[in-house]
């Protein structure tokens, strides 16, 4: 054979095997979500909700912080707002003639990024269970008491939830979602889970430490070190939220890639956890780096070979196979793949997370701060 076919088949292998090898564990172990324990009674938590011009949606968010099942006078809201534009007046108007969630509103005289801002929210926050939600996610009435009843168990220390619903319908985020509640699932199963997500996140208190002042992946970050102090960071499925997100190519890169950079820098700055922590350090963390760090590498290089494969037998049908790979792109990324669909969203996973590589190596990451996405904002109201 070919000595390019061969290697094209070795990096699509090297690619998908992660995958292949979690489907398998998957259907062998079929894991379950970690068990609910009810606790005897409901503690306070308090509730970390930062904003950064979110005049637009805010009052929707704190509604549907209202529509918790939860007592609410055992909920404290901690607002930390960086604004330029009027949403701390929208909060204190809308608390105004109610009392029923405490609210503690802290203003920044100028922003600093969102790590920071949390780092100090989360000091602000008075009860031993944190919540921390993002002002363009909306939240199952019953995950509060989900994420409550597993802190009973005195050795869990973090857990997370999934988006079982992306607002705005995009296909190849919700394919994406869907991969991903798997891997975690299973990632639960035999320790804790690694990537941990803004719209719902729920820590011990004691257990928090603050974030680099420059993550862009804070909440994964936090549950990193959560982990590292012996306590178990869960995901439950059942814990659901909805989020916004886009399906086009280049909508899709400025919010996906910025991601994919803070959860590659978690790696990176924690490789010192690596077979260490039993199976996190083991199992998942590897595994992670093989998702995160080598299958982009594998995918490009698996791509590159393919073409020149292609292009040694005759370069026609290499300029065919080029169009035929962008038209597929170009369907993919308007949700029109049908039951092909899923691959497109591995593929855009894996664009997001070659070009974070790309933008670390170059030094290009920012420093914490970005622009509110609008179009999501819309999508949301
Ligand atoms: N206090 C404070 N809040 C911020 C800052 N930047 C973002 N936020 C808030 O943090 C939450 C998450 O920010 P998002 O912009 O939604 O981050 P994202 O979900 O990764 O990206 P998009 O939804 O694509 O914009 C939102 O509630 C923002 O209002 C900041 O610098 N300071
Ligand atoms: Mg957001």
């Amino acid at each position: 054979m070919n000595v390019l076919v061969t290697l094209s088949l070795i990096f699509l292998l090297a690619t998908l095997f992660p995958y292949l090898f979690y489907v398998l564990l998957y259907v062998l172990i079929q894991p379950n979500p970690p068990a609910l324990n009810t606790p005897k009674s409901l503690p306070s938590v308090s509730i970390v909700l930062p904003t950064f011009n979110e005049s637009s949606i805010i009052e929707k968010k704190l509604n549907d912080l209202f529509s918790l099942d939860y007592p609410l006078d055992k909920l404290e809201l901690v607002v930390i707002d960086s604004s330029t534009d009027d949403t701390p007046a929208i909060i204190s108007s809308f608390f105004r003639d109610i009392k029923t969630i405490q609210l503690t509103l802290i203003q920044e005289s100028e922003r600093r990024g969102l790590a920071v801002a949390l780092n100090e929210a989360y000091a602000a926050a008075t009860h031993d269970i944190v919540i921390k939600t993002d002002c363009d996610s909306l939240l199952d009435p019953s995950c509060l008491k989900k994420a409550v009843s597993h802190f009973s168990d005195e050795t869990v220390g973090a857990v997370t939830g999934t988006n079982a619903e992306v607002i705005g319908g995009s296909k190849v985020e919700s394919g994406y979602r869907n991969v991903q509640s798997y891997i975690q699932l299973l990632e639960s199963h035999f320790d804790s889970t690694f990537i941990f997500h803004g719209p719902f996140s729920a820590f011990r208190k004691n257990c928090i430490v603050p974030v680099t002042e420059d993550s862009l992946a804070d909440d994964t970050e936090l549950a990193l070190n959560i982990r590292k102090q012996n306590f178990k960071v869960l995901f439950d499925p059942n814990i659901k939220f909805k989020e916004a997100a886009h399906s086009a190519f280049w909508k899709r890169r400025l919010q996906k890639d910025r991601r994919a950079v803070g959860l590659v820098k978690v790696l990176l700055q924690n490789k010192n956890l690596l077979y260490n922590y039993g199976l996190y350090g083991s199992f998942v963390l590897p595994f992670n780096w093989w998702f995160l760090i080598l299958s982009p590498w594998f995918v490009l290089l698996s791509l590159l070979s393919t073409i020149m494969a292609i292009f040694s037998f005759s370069p026609p049908m290499a300029v065919m196979a080029l169009l035929i790979f962008l038209t597929t792109m170009w369907l993919g990324q308007k949700d029109s793949l049908g039951p092909l669909q899923i691959f497109y969203s591995l593929f855009d996973t894996q664009v997001s997370l070659l070009r974070s590589h790309l933008l670390l190596l170059s030094k290009k990451n920012t420093d914490g701060m970005w622009d509110v996405d609008s179009n999501l904002r819309e999508m949301m109201q």
